[in-house]
Protein backbone atom coordinates (compact mmCIF):
# COMPACT_ATOMS: atom_id res chain seq x y z
CA UNK A 1 0.00 0.00 0.00
CA UNK A 2 1.41 3.40 -0.46
CA UNK A 3 0.20 6.73 0.34
CA UNK A 4 0.45 8.41 -2.96
CA UNK A 5 1.05 12.40 -3.91
CA UNK A 6 -1.25 12.83 -6.14
CA UNK A 7 -0.51 16.44 -7.32
CA UNK A 8 2.35 16.25 -9.97
CA UNK A 9 1.89 13.10 -12.02
CA UNK A 10 0.90 13.22 -15.52
CA UNK A 11 -2.24 11.06 -16.47
CA UNK A 12 -2.16 8.27 -17.69
CA UNK A 13 -4.58 5.75 -19.82
CA UNK A 14 -7.21 3.09 -18.81
CA UNK A 15 -4.78 0.01 -20.51
CA UNK A 16 -4.09 -2.04 -18.23
CA UNK A 17 -2.61 -5.11 -19.47
CA UNK A 18 -4.08 -8.40 -18.09
CA UNK A 19 -5.81 -6.26 -14.74
CA UNK A 20 -9.40 -5.82 -14.92
CA UNK A 21 -8.97 -1.67 -14.17
CA UNK A 22 -8.76 0.76 -11.82
CA UNK A 23 -11.30 1.32 -9.51
CA UNK A 24 -11.45 4.05 -6.71
CA UNK A 25 -13.52 3.34 -3.52
CA UNK A 26 -14.52 6.75 -1.06
CA UNK A 27 -15.96 5.39 2.50
CA UNK A 28 -15.55 6.61 5.87
CA UNK A 29 -12.16 5.02 7.40
CA UNK A 30 -13.48 4.53 10.94
CA UNK A 31 -15.20 1.65 12.89
CA UNK A 32 -18.66 1.81 11.07
CA UNK A 33 -19.92 -1.21 8.96
CA UNK A 34 -20.01 1.03 5.54
CA UNK A 35 -16.28 1.08 5.78
CA UNK A 36 -15.53 -2.23 6.85
CA UNK A 37 -17.32 -2.94 3.59
CA UNK A 38 -15.45 -0.48 1.44
CA UNK A 39 -12.37 -2.04 2.65
CA UNK A 40 -12.66 -5.50 2.62
CA UNK A 41 -14.09 -5.08 -1.00
CA UNK A 42 -11.25 -2.79 -1.94
CA UNK A 43 -8.51 -5.47 -0.59
CA UNK A 44 -10.44 -8.62 -2.11
CA UNK A 45 -10.34 -6.64 -5.81
CA UNK A 46 -6.96 -6.39 -5.51
CA UNK A 47 -6.55 -9.57 -4.82
CA UNK A 48 -7.84 -10.05 -8.19
CA UNK A 49 -6.00 -7.87 -9.92
CA UNK A 50 -7.69 -4.72 -9.86
CA UNK A 51 -6.11 -1.36 -9.13
CA UNK A 52 -6.97 0.12 -6.06
CA UNK A 53 -7.50 3.42 -4.71
CA UNK A 54 -8.91 4.62 -1.59
CA UNK A 55 -9.83 7.78 -1.19
CA UNK A 56 -10.60 8.99 2.82
CA UNK A 57 -9.62 11.68 5.43
CA UNK A 58 -7.81 8.91 7.05
CA UNK A 59 -6.50 5.36 6.28
CA UNK A 60 -9.33 2.99 7.01
CA UNK A 61 -9.51 0.91 9.78
CA UNK A 62 -9.16 -2.56 8.07
CA UNK A 63 -6.24 -1.38 5.55
CA UNK A 64 -2.93 -1.67 8.06
CA UNK A 65 0.06 -3.16 6.73
CA UNK A 66 0.99 -2.98 2.89
CA UNK A 67 -0.86 -4.58 -0.17
CA UNK A 68 -0.03 -4.54 -3.57
CA UNK A 69 -2.63 -2.86 -5.67
CA UNK A 70 -3.34 -1.25 -2.85
CA UNK A 71 -3.16 3.22 -2.81
CA UNK A 72 -4.16 5.48 -0.64
CA UNK A 73 -4.69 9.38 -1.03
CA UNK A 74 -5.68 11.27 2.13
CA UNK A 75 -8.26 13.72 1.74
CA UNK A 76 -7.00 17.39 2.71
CA UNK A 77 -9.56 19.86 4.39
CA UNK A 78 -8.11 23.26 4.72
CA UNK A 79 -9.79 25.94 7.34
CA UNK A 80 -9.82 29.01 7.17
CA UNK A 81 -12.07 31.05 10.56
CA UNK A 82 -14.26 32.23 7.78
CA UNK A 83 -15.80 28.91 7.70
CA UNK A 84 -17.87 27.51 10.47
CA UNK A 85 -17.05 23.86 9.31
CA UNK A 86 -14.18 22.95 6.41
CA UNK A 87 -16.12 22.25 3.43
CA UNK A 88 -14.98 18.48 3.50
CA UNK A 89 -17.22 17.26 0.72
CA UNK A 90 -15.72 20.12 -1.87
CA UNK A 91 -12.75 18.93 -0.78
CA UNK A 92 -13.28 15.23 -1.42
CA UNK A 93 -14.88 16.09 -5.42
CA UNK A 94 -11.06 18.15 -5.69
CA UNK A 95 -9.19 14.84 -4.86
CA UNK A 96 -11.12 11.94 -6.34
CA UNK A 97 -11.23 14.06 -9.31
CA UNK A 98 -7.38 13.96 -9.29
CA UNK A 99 -7.09 10.76 -8.57
CA UNK A 100 -9.33 10.10 -11.43
CA UNK A 101 -7.51 11.92 -13.53
CA UNK A 102 -3.98 11.07 -12.67
CA UNK A 103 -4.38 7.48 -12.49
CA UNK A 104 -7.18 6.41 -15.03
CA UNK A 105 -9.73 5.81 -12.87
CA UNK A 106 -12.12 3.62 -14.68
CA UNK A 107 -14.78 3.71 -11.98
CA UNK A 108 -15.27 5.22 -8.62
CA UNK A 109 -17.05 3.23 -5.92
CA UNK A 110 -18.73 5.22 -3.26
CA UNK A 111 -19.43 3.53 0.00
CA UNK A 112 -22.54 5.70 2.17
CA UNK A 113 -24.09 8.04 0.33
CA UNK A 114 -23.47 11.21 2.42
CA UNK A 115 -21.82 13.02 1.29
CA UNK A 116 -19.37 10.73 -0.72
CA UNK A 117 -22.17 10.39 -3.69
CA UNK A 118 -22.26 14.27 -4.07
CA UNK A 119 -18.70 14.73 -3.66
CA UNK A 120 -18.13 11.65 -7.14
CA UNK A 121 -21.29 13.86 -8.89
CA UNK A 122 -19.02 16.98 -8.49
CA UNK A 123 -15.83 14.98 -9.63
CA UNK A 124 -17.74 13.60 -12.56
CA UNK A 125 -18.63 17.03 -13.61
CA UNK A 126 -15.36 18.70 -12.98
CA UNK A 127 -14.00 16.53 -15.36
CA UNK A 128 -16.44 16.43 -18.42
CA UNK A 129 -15.80 15.28 -20.98
CA UNK A 130 -14.11 12.56 -19.99
CA UNK A 131 -16.02 10.27 -17.95
CA UNK A 132 -16.31 9.06 -14.35
CA UNK A 133 -19.26 6.23 -14.16
CA UNK A 134 -20.29 6.28 -10.23
CA UNK A 135 -21.14 3.52 -8.07
CA UNK A 136 -23.20 4.57 -5.34
CA UNK A 137 -23.78 1.28 -2.77
CA UNK A 138 -25.86 2.91 0.32
CA UNK A 139 -25.43 0.82 4.02
CA UNK A 140 -28.20 2.01 5.72
CA UNK A 141 -28.54 5.41 8.48
CA UNK A 142 -27.40 7.04 5.20
CA UNK A 143 -30.98 6.37 4.03
CA UNK A 144 -32.91 5.66 7.67
CA UNK A 145 -31.13 8.28 9.14
CA UNK A 146 -29.25 10.96 7.72
CA UNK A 147 -30.33 10.98 4.41
CA UNK A 148 -34.21 11.81 5.27
CA UNK A 149 -33.34 14.50 7.25
CA UNK A 150 -34.48 17.86 5.51
CA UNK A 151 -31.42 19.32 5.48
CA UNK A 152 -30.11 16.66 3.93
CA UNK A 153 -33.40 14.87 2.04
CA UNK A 154 -33.15 16.55 -1.70
CA UNK A 155 -29.23 15.92 -2.44
CA UNK A 156 -29.30 12.61 -1.36
CA UNK A 157 -32.07 12.03 -3.73
CA UNK A 158 -30.47 13.50 -6.35
CA UNK A 159 -27.02 12.15 -5.63
CA UNK A 160 -29.08 8.90 -6.39
CA UNK A 161 -30.28 9.77 -9.04
CA UNK A 162 -27.36 11.14 -10.92
CA UNK A 163 -25.62 7.61 -10.08
CA UNK A 164 -24.66 5.25 -12.73
CA UNK A 165 -25.46 2.32 -10.66
CA UNK A 166 -26.89 2.22 -7.04
CA UNK A 167 -26.74 -0.94 -4.82
CA UNK A 168 -28.26 -1.46 -1.10
CA UNK A 169 -27.17 -3.85 1.24
CA UNK A 170 -30.45 -5.43 1.83
CA UNK A 171 -33.50 -5.82 -0.07
CA UNK A 172 -35.12 -3.42 3.10
CA UNK A 173 -32.65 -0.96 2.10
CA UNK A 174 -33.49 -0.87 -1.69
CA UNK A 175 -37.12 -0.38 -0.04
CA UNK A 176 -36.78 2.45 2.13
CA UNK A 177 -34.67 4.09 -0.15
CA UNK A 178 -37.55 3.60 -3.19
CA UNK A 179 -40.51 5.03 0.02
CA UNK A 180 -38.34 7.37 1.53
CA UNK A 181 -36.99 9.15 -1.73
CA UNK A 182 -39.39 8.63 -4.56
CA UNK A 183 -37.02 7.17 -6.82
CA UNK A 184 -37.90 5.38 -9.70
CA UNK A 185 -34.34 4.58 -10.87
CA UNK A 186 -32.82 0.68 -10.47
CA UNK A 187 -31.41 -0.03 -6.94
CA UNK A 188 -29.33 -3.51 -6.99
CA UNK A 189 -29.28 -5.64 -3.73
CA UNK A 190 -25.59 -6.88 -2.99
CA UNK A 191 -25.55 -8.10 0.29
CA UNK A 192 -21.98 -7.55 2.83
CA UNK A 193 -19.94 -10.66 2.64
CA UNK A 194 -17.35 -12.18 4.80
CA UNK A 195 -13.87 -14.59 4.53
CA UNK A 196 -14.84 -17.50 6.05
CA UNK A 197 -11.76 -18.40 6.47
CA UNK A 198 -10.76 -15.70 8.39
CA UNK A 199 -13.99 -15.46 10.09
CA UNK A 200 -13.99 -19.11 12.09
CA UNK A 201 -14.29 -20.64 14.75
CA UNK A 202 -11.42 -20.56 17.09
CA UNK A 203 -9.92 -21.63 20.72
CA UNK A 204 -10.75 -18.91 23.23
CA UNK A 205 -7.67 -17.10 23.56
CA UNK A 206 -8.43 -14.35 25.31
CA UNK A 207 -6.19 -13.06 27.86
CA UNK A 208 -9.12 -12.18 30.17
CA UNK A 209 -11.29 -15.12 29.74
CA UNK A 210 -9.17 -17.60 31.77
CA UNK A 211 -12.17 -19.78 32.98
CA UNK A 212 -13.15 -22.47 30.63
CA UNK A 213 -16.32 -22.83 32.23
CA UNK A 214 -17.36 -19.11 31.85
CA UNK A 215 -19.47 -18.25 29.05
CA UNK A 216 -18.22 -15.34 26.60
CA UNK A 217 -21.42 -12.59 25.12
CA UNK A 218 -20.18 -10.22 22.61
CA UNK A 219 -21.23 -7.38 21.42
CA UNK A 220 -19.42 -5.06 18.62
CA UNK A 221 -20.43 -1.52 17.62
CA UNK A 222 -19.65 2.36 16.95
CA UNK A 223 -21.58 3.00 20.48
CA UNK A 224 -24.57 4.86 18.69
CA UNK A 225 -27.95 5.08 19.94
CA UNK A 226 -29.34 3.21 16.98
CA UNK A 227 -27.27 -0.15 18.65
CA UNK A 228 -29.24 0.66 21.78
CA UNK A 229 -26.55 -0.55 24.08
CA UNK A 230 -28.90 -0.03 27.16
CA UNK A 231 -30.39 -3.41 25.92
CA UNK A 232 -26.80 -5.04 25.69
CA UNK A 233 -26.42 -4.38 28.86
CA UNK A 234 -29.55 -5.14 29.98
CA UNK A 235 -30.13 -8.51 28.69
CA UNK A 236 -26.74 -9.50 29.66
CA UNK A 237 -27.72 -8.63 33.26
CA UNK A 238 -30.49 -10.82 33.08
CA UNK A 239 -28.61 -13.85 31.36
CA UNK A 240 -25.97 -13.76 33.99
CA UNK A 241 -28.16 -14.19 37.04
CA UNK A 242 -28.39 -17.89 35.54
CA UNK A 243 -25.19 -18.44 33.89
CA UNK A 244 -21.67 -17.70 34.49
CA UNK A 245 -20.81 -15.31 31.98
CA UNK A 246 -18.62 -11.90 30.51
CA UNK A 247 -19.29 -9.27 28.72
CA UNK A 248 -17.10 -8.30 25.37
CA UNK A 249 -18.18 -5.03 24.16
CA UNK A 250 -15.46 -3.79 21.27
CA UNK A 251 -15.41 -0.51 19.89
CA UNK A 252 -16.23 3.36 20.73
CA UNK A 253 -18.81 6.01 20.47
CA UNK A 254 -20.87 8.70 22.12
CA UNK A 255 -22.63 6.26 24.13
CA UNK A 256 -19.53 4.50 25.69
CA UNK A 257 -19.63 6.74 28.99
CA UNK A 258 -23.49 6.31 29.61
CA UNK A 259 -22.71 2.44 28.52
CA UNK A 260 -20.25 2.42 31.22
CA UNK A 261 -22.47 4.14 33.92
CA UNK A 262 -25.25 1.66 33.60
CA UNK A 263 -22.59 -1.44 34.05
CA UNK A 264 -21.62 0.15 37.09
CA UNK A 265 -25.29 0.82 38.42
CA UNK A 266 -25.94 -3.00 37.88
CA UNK A 267 -23.04 -3.51 39.59
CA UNK A 268 -21.64 -5.80 37.07
CA UNK A 269 -18.07 -4.08 36.75
CA UNK A 270 -16.22 -7.02 37.34
CA UNK A 271 -17.99 -9.11 34.55
CA UNK A 272 -18.10 -6.78 31.72
CA UNK A 273 -14.91 -5.43 29.46
CA UNK A 274 -14.41 -1.99 27.56
CA UNK A 275 -12.22 -3.52 24.61
CA UNK A 276 -12.33 -0.33 22.56
CA UNK A 277 -11.83 -0.29 18.94
CA UNK A 278 -9.73 -3.36 17.72
CA UNK A 279 -8.33 -4.87 14.85
CA UNK A 280 -8.55 -8.69 14.47
CA UNK A 281 -11.90 -8.56 15.42
CA UNK A 282 -12.17 -12.53 13.92
CA UNK A 283 -9.98 -14.01 16.92
CA UNK A 284 -12.32 -12.25 19.26
CA UNK A 285 -15.09 -13.15 17.56
CA UNK A 286 -14.10 -16.56 16.86
CA UNK A 287 -13.89 -17.09 20.76
CA UNK A 288 -17.64 -16.01 21.74
CA UNK A 289 -19.89 -18.26 22.84
CA UNK A 290 -23.07 -15.77 21.74
CA UNK A 291 -23.28 -11.91 20.42
CA UNK A 292 -25.55 -9.61 20.49
CA UNK A 293 -26.97 -6.96 18.61
CA UNK A 294 -30.61 -5.23 19.20
CA UNK A 295 -30.29 -2.49 17.36
CA UNK A 296 -33.41 -0.34 16.96
CA UNK A 297 -32.81 -1.16 13.64
CA UNK A 298 -30.51 -2.89 11.54
CA UNK A 299 -30.07 -2.24 7.41
CA UNK A 300 -27.79 -5.68 7.25
CA UNK A 301 -25.90 -5.99 10.35
CA UNK A 302 -22.26 -7.02 9.11
CA UNK A 303 -21.14 -7.68 12.87
CA UNK A 304 -23.82 -10.13 13.01
CA UNK A 305 -22.61 -12.30 10.00
CA UNK A 306 -18.94 -11.95 10.74
CA UNK A 307 -20.32 -13.57 14.23
CA UNK A 308 -22.42 -16.18 12.48
CA UNK A 309 -19.50 -17.06 9.78
CA UNK A 310 -17.41 -17.85 12.75
CA UNK A 311 -20.18 -20.20 14.32
CA UNK A 312 -21.29 -17.79 16.93
CA UNK A 313 -25.20 -17.61 17.65
CA UNK A 314 -26.12 -14.52 17.19
CA UNK A 315 -29.65 -12.71 18.79
CA UNK A 316 -30.03 -9.77 16.55
CA UNK A 317 -32.97 -6.87 16.55
CA UNK A 318 -35.71 -8.06 14.28
CA UNK A 319 -36.15 -4.29 12.94
CA UNK A 320 -34.75 -4.14 9.11
CA UNK A 321 -32.74 -6.16 7.13
CA UNK A 322 -31.56 -8.60 9.64
CA UNK A 323 -34.44 -10.87 8.82
CA UNK A 324 -33.00 -11.94 5.21
CA UNK A 325 -30.11 -12.99 6.74
CA UNK A 326 -31.26 -14.74 9.84
CA UNK A 327 -33.85 -17.61 10.10
CA UNK A 328 -35.15 -17.23 13.50
CA UNK A 329 -34.65 -20.64 15.54
CA UNK A 330 -32.25 -22.12 12.77
CA UNK A 331 -29.50 -20.38 12.29
CA UNK A 332 -29.55 -17.56 14.58
CA UNK A 333 -32.34 -15.58 16.83
CA UNK A 334 -34.55 -12.39 15.84
CA UNK A 335 -36.26 -10.14 18.68
CA UNK A 336 -37.79 -7.15 18.74
CA UNK A 337 -34.51 -5.03 20.63
CA UNK A 338 -36.47 -3.88 23.49
CA UNK A 339 -37.52 -7.12 24.41
CA UNK A 340 -34.46 -7.46 26.70
CA UNK A 341 -36.67 -10.27 28.66
CA UNK A 342 -37.01 -12.40 25.75
CA UNK A 343 -33.42 -12.17 24.39
CA UNK A 344 -32.05 -13.29 28.43
CA UNK A 345 -34.39 -16.18 27.85
CA UNK A 346 -32.68 -17.37 24.56
CA UNK A 347 -29.66 -16.52 25.91
CA UNK A 348 -29.90 -18.96 28.58
CA UNK A 349 -31.19 -21.56 26.21
CA UNK A 350 -28.33 -21.12 24.28
CA UNK A 351 -25.65 -20.81 26.41
CA UNK A 352 -26.80 -23.60 28.90
CA UNK A 353 -27.14 -26.16 26.09
CA UNK A 354 -23.70 -26.38 24.60
CA UNK A 355 -25.36 -28.62 21.77
CA UNK A 356 -27.75 -26.61 21.14
CA UNK A 357 -25.27 -23.05 20.95
CA UNK A 358 -23.44 -25.61 18.39
CA UNK A 359 -26.37 -26.67 16.52
CA UNK A 360 -27.28 -23.10 15.54
CA UNK A 361 -23.54 -21.72 15.54
CA UNK A 362 -22.67 -24.46 13.18
CA UNK A 363 -26.30 -23.62 10.63
CA UNK A 364 -25.03 -19.88 11.02
CA UNK A 365 -21.82 -20.60 9.11
CA UNK A 366 -23.08 -23.06 6.80
CA UNK A 367 -25.30 -20.01 5.61
CA UNK A 368 -23.00 -17.74 5.68
CA UNK A 369 -20.87 -19.99 3.70
CA UNK A 370 -23.53 -20.73 0.77
CA UNK A 371 -24.88 -17.12 0.52
CA UNK A 372 -22.56 -14.50 2.21
CA UNK A 373 -18.46 -15.70 1.41
CA UNK A 374 -16.28 -13.33 -0.02
CA UNK A 375 -15.41 -14.75 -3.46
CA UNK A 376 -19.09 -14.77 -4.84
CA UNK A 377 -20.29 -10.79 -3.79
CA UNK A 378 -16.92 -9.85 -4.57
CA UNK A 379 -18.00 -11.21 -8.22
CA UNK A 380 -21.14 -9.78 -8.26
CA UNK A 381 -19.67 -5.84 -7.58
CA UNK A 382 -16.95 -6.87 -10.08
CA UNK A 383 -19.90 -7.77 -12.77
CA UNK A 384 -21.26 -4.38 -12.03
CA UNK A 385 -17.92 -2.52 -12.93
CA UNK A 386 -17.82 -4.33 -15.73
CA UNK A 387 -20.76 -3.54 -16.72
CA UNK A 388 -20.12 0.33 -16.66
CA UNK A 389 -16.47 -0.02 -18.20
CA UNK A 390 -16.95 -1.84 -20.98
CA UNK A 391 -20.16 0.40 -22.20
O1 LIG B 1 -24.46 1.92 12.11
C1 LIG B 1 -23.47 1.26 11.82
O2 LIG B 1 -23.18 0.16 12.26
C2 LIG B 1 -22.53 1.84 10.85
C3 LIG B 1 -23.14 1.76 9.51
C4 LIG B 1 -22.19 2.29 8.51
O3 LIG B 1 -22.68 2.71 7.50
O4 LIG B 1 -20.98 2.35 8.68
O5 LIG B 1 -23.57 0.41 9.27
C5 LIG B 1 -24.50 0.19 8.27
O6 LIG B 1 -23.80 -0.44 7.22
C6 LIG B 1 -23.39 -1.78 7.47
C7 LIG B 1 -22.59 -2.27 6.28
O7 LIG B 1 -23.36 -2.32 5.12
C8 LIG B 1 -24.61 -2.64 7.74
O8 LIG B 1 -24.23 -3.99 7.94
C9 LIG B 1 -25.31 -2.09 9.00
O9 LIG B 1 -26.47 -2.85 9.23
C10 LIG B 1 -25.68 -0.63 8.79
N1 LIG B 1 -26.17 -0.08 10.07
C11 LIG B 1 -27.45 0.23 10.25
O10 LIG B 1 -28.32 0.07 9.41
C12 LIG B 1 -27.79 0.76 11.59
Amino acid sequence: MVDVDTSRRSPVNSTLGDSPGRIGIVCYPSSGGSGVVATELGLALAHRGWQVHFITYSLPIRLQGFESNVFFHKVQTDDYPVFHHPPYTLSLAVKISEVADLHGLDVIHVHYAIPHATAAYLARAMMAPRSLPIVTTLHGTDITLVGVQPSFHKITRFSIEESDRVTAVSDFLRRRTLESFSVEREIGVIPNFVDPGLFRPRERNLPFCVDPTEKIVLHASNFRPVKNLPAVVETFALLSKRIRARLILVGDGPERGETQELVRAAGLEDKVHFLGIREGMADILGCADLYLLPSEHESFGLSSLEAMSCGVPVIATSRGGTSEVIESGVNGFLSDPHDTEGMAKTAIEVLGNADYGKQIGDAAREHVIEHYSQDTIVSRYEDLYQSLITV
